[in-house]
């Protein structure tokens, strides 16, 4: 199953719409400290993925489930690196380090996984719905596929402010890609050339049902057809890769030529969440699962690092204990922080000011 066509890192043989490949490895003009601070990103998704699943097994986050990004981290570095400080992301269930990755501070968003008075929704809910304008974070919806409507929306918004060059990176599952709203949100970025970038994340299942069900086409990437968009199907797992996609991407859509969408092939390593672990297990065959752990992103990316010679052992740790300790310490701050009193509930729900009454 799947598509890991690619074995080595940054390769840019990507397919585009007309059948041409992209000529251009942004990545060579990167420095040393960006192929590092790449690498520390990709360990940050990773251990913040671990230490939640440890905090819920452990019991120390009682409310909500975890849905794991594990084996999906090049995704979350790769499309964020290149992009802007004043480009917009919607990132979805599975992207918590992408908040991180444009500016929250990792207290921010555990105390909004831990409901806390205060987190960026003041403990009305948990997990990615929470958004920051003045970030360029999208309030992220639980309704699938619907993110790229409200896509739109920010981006005609932008337009009729006078400008054209925020791109916006909105996330997805190959599973929300068969919702009506995704395809009216396409449509209409097309018709009217925004700037938008679409990353599926084909983790190849929607909960328990496997990409075959949910997409008729061969790759997700092909659906790009249909609204005459460039679309590509890359190796999701190979950081490089979606780095210098999303960079041709973001050339693209900046220059006025409207969307792309980006098919990131990946793998869901774990269940759809914590809960569906043992489950998980059961509607998926073992040697599957084992033949995508081959493909771990990170030592992917630390083997590519240390061929390129610029780079010892020691300089790269598995983890890094610095980046370990932050999300601790994180996480006991947000242990540690007030929950929300009862009469807050009601605040910031209305718009009083417009007169509407409870
Ligand atoms: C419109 C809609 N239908 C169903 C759900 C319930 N649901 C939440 S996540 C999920 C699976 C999504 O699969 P995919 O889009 O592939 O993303 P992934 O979870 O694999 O990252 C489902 C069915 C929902 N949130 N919204
Ligand atoms: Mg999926």
């Amino acid at each position: 199953m799947g598509v890991a066509r690619r074995t080595t890192l940054g390769s840019t043989r990507t397919r585009r719409k007309n059948g041409q490949q992209t000529a251009i490895a942004y990545h060579e003009r990167l420095e040393k400290s960006d192929l590092l601070e790449i690498y520390r990103r990709l360990w940050f998704a990773r251990i913040f993925d671990e230490a939640l699943y440890d905090a819920k097994k452990k019991g120390r986050l009682r409310r909500g489930n975890v849905y794991g990004s594990r084996g999906q981290e090049a995704i979350q570095v790769g499309t964020t690196y290149p992009l802007r400080p004043d480009d917009f992301v919607s990132p979805i269930h599975r992207d918590m380090p992408v908040f991180v990755f444009r500016g929250m501070t990792p207290e921010q968003v555990m105390c909004q996984i831990w409901g806390k008075a205060n987190a960026p929704t003041r403990g009305k809910d948990s997990w990615s719905h929470m958004g920051d304008m003045s970030l360029g974070i999208v309030h992220s919806t639980s309704m699938l596929g619907s993110t790229i409507a409200v896509a739109c929306g920010v981006l005609w918004a932008q337009r009729l402010d006078g400008r054209r060059d925020r791109v916006l990176v909105a996330y997805t599952g190959e599973g929300a890609t068969a919702t009506g709203p995704f395809h009216e949100g396409l449509n209409f970025a097309a018709v009217h050339k925004l700037p938008l970038i679409v990353v599926v994340e084909n983790n190849q299942y929607a909960y328990s049902t496997p990409v075959e069900l949910e997409v008729p086409t061969e790759t997700v990437a092909d659906r790009a057809k249909g609204y005459g968009i460039p679309g590509y199907c890359i190796d999701g797992n190979d950081v490089l890769e979606v780095y210098n996609t999303t960079c041709a991407a973001l050339e693209h859509a900046r220059a006025g030529n409207g969307p792309v969408l980006i098919e990131c092939v990946t793998y869901r390593l774990q269940g759809h969440a914590d809960h569906d672990e043992t489950r998980a297990r059961l509607y998926r065959p073992v040697e599957e699962i084992e033949m995508w752990e081959k493909r771990d992103p990170l030592p992917r990316y630390r083997q590519y690092l240390l061929k390129t010679g610029l780079f010892r052992e020691q300089e790269l740790p598995e983890p890094p204990p610095d980046i370990v300790e932050r999300i601790q310490k994180a996480i006991e701050y947000a242990i540690n922080s007030p929950d929300p009193e009862p009469h807050t509930a009601l605040e910031d729900i209305y718009d009083e000011s417009a007169g509407v009454s409870r």
